[in-house]
């Protein structure tokens, strides 16, 4: 990869979207210099699709010009290339399964968000389904109580920082940005303790998303983002 040869892989895709943050984080806390596309596939929609077919961020460019896709694409690769000392998801078990299932669960409430998000956001007023929003938003709430139960140690993986600790942070940034009634003050403690502690990295700070109405969605214009 061009990182080890002292060339820039490209990153594509702003920070407020958290499947790329969780990408740059994971990257600085690796020490991989890469330059930022902060594109999006409501802006930059040719430019996106020249580096992911489906039209989405993020994507990686490598020195090759091959680029990478999706989020878990590219961080698998990344823990690969780094290898299984420094790897963000741990190669031996039982912390191996541990931190995939804390991931997998993030990831399954960022999901929830969104497409309650969309749902919300994307239709005409007299198309909003509430029925659908309200049961994406209660999978979302079931997901962050599961999270938010593990007592981390210091870790939500045990002694290290892992990407379960990245994913989960990115995922609850975002929500409260997007969502911030899903995660009513002081209803999760540990999480809240955990986004504070991680926000004393530098790879969490330089890549915090700022809550600012949104430019380059022509859908999400209407929401505090
Ligand atoms: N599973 C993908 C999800 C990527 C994704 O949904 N990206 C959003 C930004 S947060 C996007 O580009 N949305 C544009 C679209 O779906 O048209 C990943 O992990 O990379």
């Amino acid at each position: 990869m061009c990182a080890k040869r002292g060339k820039r892989v490209i990153l594509v895709g702003r920070y407020r979207s958290p499947f790329t943050r969780r990408v740059a984080i994971s990257m600085r806390l690796l020490g991989i210099s890469y330059e930022h596309r902060p594109h999006t596939a409501w802006s930059h929609l040719n430019e996106v699709r020249k580096v992911n077919p489906v039209g989405r961020v993020p994507a990686l460019v490598l020195d090759s010009g091959e680029s990478l896709f999706d989020s878990t694409a590219i961080l698998d690769y990344l823990d690969q290339l780094v290898g299984s000392d420094r790897a963000l998801v741990p190669v031996t078990e039982p912390d191996r399964h541990r931190v995939l299932q804390i991931t997998a669960c993030a990831l399954g409430v960022l999901e929830k968000v969104v497409a309650a998000l969309y749902e919300r956001t994307m239709h005409p007023p007299e198309k909003i389904h509430q029925p659908w929003i309200d049961h994406n938003e209660s999978q979302a709430r079931s997901g962050l109580q599961w999270l938010a139960a593990i007592t981390p140690s210091p870790w939500l993986g045990g002694t290290r920082l892992t990407q379960a600790d990245i994913t989960t942070i990115a995922m609850y940034d975002f929500t409260r940005i997007v969502n911030a009634p899903l995660i009513p003050e002081g209803r999760y403690p540990r999480l809240d303790a955990l986004a504070a502690e991680c926000l004393e990295v530098p790879a969490f700070s330089e890549t915090k998303p700022v809550s600012e109405a949104d430019q380059s969605n022509p859908f999400l214009q209407n929401i505090s983002s």
